[in-house]
């Protein structure tokens, strides 16, 4: 055993008197370099303090509460093998938030990261807003997370933002411009007496903020965990590591800490107490069945192997990832295939596309594929239905949704009501949905309500898929592309037709596959002549 030494609080920018929120370690606890001894949290940043170096705590000098500056005495450590000393300021985040005024266009700003202490090349894990966003001085701008701290960047300024400069995943250091900021009071005048180019101050970790974390561990330890409800605890970095550790739902626990924040007791109780996810055990369905004993997930040093990247889930991703498992886990899923001749139709879609040239509208496949998917589950309703309990829930709305592609992650905006729409509003409809989705500012009505899914891969490629139910909804179709292919139907004479693959997956628990045959085929047939759906 080494020396005994202080562990001081090191710079922490122009922070002083910060409060002590958690405290990680205790005397007598053996610590490795890096470990978090404590959390301090001020109104503008989270930060934990590592031990500087392997050994036992000797004693705490503080506890929850207590405020500290840099240099504060927080511990003493008895060090194991040389060099035991003072945090490396290396090793903690300093966060300072001096407005950094840089020249720039009269009335845009151009908000920057500020100084993050020896903070560099920090990933972003989410952006609150979007170009055309209107924000208030203080309002959450984007979310920063590094292995220690988790820091909300908010606006300094009044303004519309006017143009993003990261995305989700773009790593930043200190000056990197974020976004642009039109901040209309300002004239050339005005300019001058608000800095247009502002270094934001990052902020405390804030519920909202705390999507961190889900994304590294995600899927390789805990099988029950809510990856849904974990991102939106509010917990810092090292309470989140142990969650994971200990395979415990952040989701499930309400936290003791100042504003609900969940604390390090929270989840070693939790444990405990028996709530954490056991090792072998899959989501299982309400009402409890069985665990899947399955096997842990792989642990691999992939680094091991070759050269790697670390790359974060983007927010939208970690959300439908969530979703997604606990759909294909839950659903007794079957898949049915089959193909639509779209000959005569697609010669229609490409004449009507030829006489509206002008108007700009393009008829799309899918927009008949929506009218067509409403005249089937009118003719099949158990599969506009949803499973409550011992009941099915069978909707007289027709709402159609569609999965669609955006940089972010897979989303599904909805057409509601498409039993009451032409196939050129449900086209209009598509568009705008389909831009906002890419644009990241659909809103959460756009994407409820959905009595059925259509996912379709047709303008890429692919034969066949199987599309994952979007619960509660008890059927999706999954379309690919269309091809030509040689049809007879004596054996004898053939005819080049255009064949669209179909791929209804739906839930074994509401439907049976004779039902699923003949929606298939029924759906197929109304494509081939819509003049069956007025029947
Ligand atoms: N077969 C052959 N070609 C097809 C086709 C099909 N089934 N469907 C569309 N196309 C062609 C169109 O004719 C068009 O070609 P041109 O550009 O030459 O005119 C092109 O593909 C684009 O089609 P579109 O403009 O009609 O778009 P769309 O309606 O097919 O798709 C949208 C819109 C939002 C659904 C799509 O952009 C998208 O996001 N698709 C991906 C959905 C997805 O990810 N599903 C998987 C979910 S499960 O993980």
């Amino acid at each position: 055993m080494g020396a005994i030494v202080e562990v001081k609080v090191p710079d922490i920018g122009d922070f002083k008197d910060v409060p002590v929120i958690e405290l990680h370690v205790k005397a007598g606890d053996r610590v490795k370099p890096e470990d978090p001894l404590l959390t301090l949290e001020s109104d503008k940043a989270t930060m934990e303090v590592p031990a500087p170096a392997a050994g036992v705590i000797k004693e705490m000098r503080v506890k929850i509460g207590d405020t500290v500056s840099a240099g504060s005495v927080i511990a003493l450590l008895a060090g194991e093998g040389a060099g035991t000393a003072a945090p490396s300021p290396a090793a903690l985040p300093s966060v300072a938030a001096p407005p950094a005024p840089v020249s720039a266009p009269g009335g845009v700003a151009e908000v920057r990261v500020p100084d993050i202490g020896d903070f560099k090349d920090v990933p972003v894990i989410e952006i609150h807003v979007q170009p055309g966003a209107t924000v208030k001085p203080e309002d959450s701008l984007v979310t920063l997370e590094s292995d220690k701290a988790t820091m909300d960047v908010p606006s300094p300024l009044s303004g519309t933002v006017s143009a993003l400069k990261v995305a989700i995943g773009d790593r930043v250091s200190e000056g990197s411009v974020l976004l642009l900021l039109a901040t209309g009071a300002a004239t050339p005048a005005a300019a001058s007496a608000v800095p247009a180019a502002v270094a934001a101050a990052p902020s405390a970790s804030a519920p909202a903020s705390a999507a961190a974390g889900a994304s590294t561990a995600a899927g390789t330890r805990a099988a029950t965990i809510g990856e849904t409800g974990f991102a939106l605890a509010y917990a810092g970095p090292a309470v989140r590591r142990l969650a994971r550790e200990l395979r415990v739902d952040l989701g499930q626990i309400k936290g003791s800490g100042d504003k609900g924040r969940i604390v390090r007791t929270d989840v070693e109780a939790f444990a405990k107490s028996g709530g954490a996810a056991g090792p072998a055990k899959a989501a299982a369905p309400a009402g409890g069945a069985a665990g899947l004993e399955l096997l842990p997930w792989p642990k691999v040093d992939f680094a091991k192997f070759g050269p790697i990247d670390l790359q974060p889930l983007a927010r939208i991703k970690k959300i439908s990832a969530a979703n997604l498992h606990r759909n294909w886990v839950m659903i007794p899923h079957v898949t049915n295939h089959d193909q639509a001749d779209i000959t005569d139709l697609e010669a229609f879609r490409v004449q009507l596309n030829k006489e509206n040239e002008k108007s700009g509208i393009k008829v799309t496949m899918l927009a008949f594929m929506i009218k067509v998917a409403v005249a089937t589950l009118q003719k099949f309703p158990e599969f506009n239905a949803s499973l409550d309990g011992d009941n099915l829930v069978m909707k007289r709305y027709w709402h159609i949704g569609f999965a669609a592609d955006t940089p972010n992650g897979l989303v599904v905006p909805v057409i509601r009501d498409a039993d009451k729409k032409g196939v050129v509003a449900i086209v209009k409809e598509m568009s705008d949905l389909a831009k906002l989705a890419r644009d990241g500012k659909l809103k959460p009505d756009q994407m409820q309500g959905g009595t059925f899914t259509i996912s379709s891969l047709g303008g890429i490629g692919g034969t066949y898929f199987t599309p994952i139910i979007n619960a509660p909804e008890v059927a999706i179709m999954g379309v690919c592309r269309s091809f030509w292919q040689q049809i007879s139907s004596d054996g004898k004479q053939y005819s080049s037709r255009l064949m669209l693959p179909l791929s209804l997956s739906w839930d074994h628990r509401v439907i049976d596959g004779a039902a699923a045959a003949r929606f298939n085929s029924h759906f197929a047939a109304l494509l081939s002549d819509m003049r069956r759906a007025l029947i």
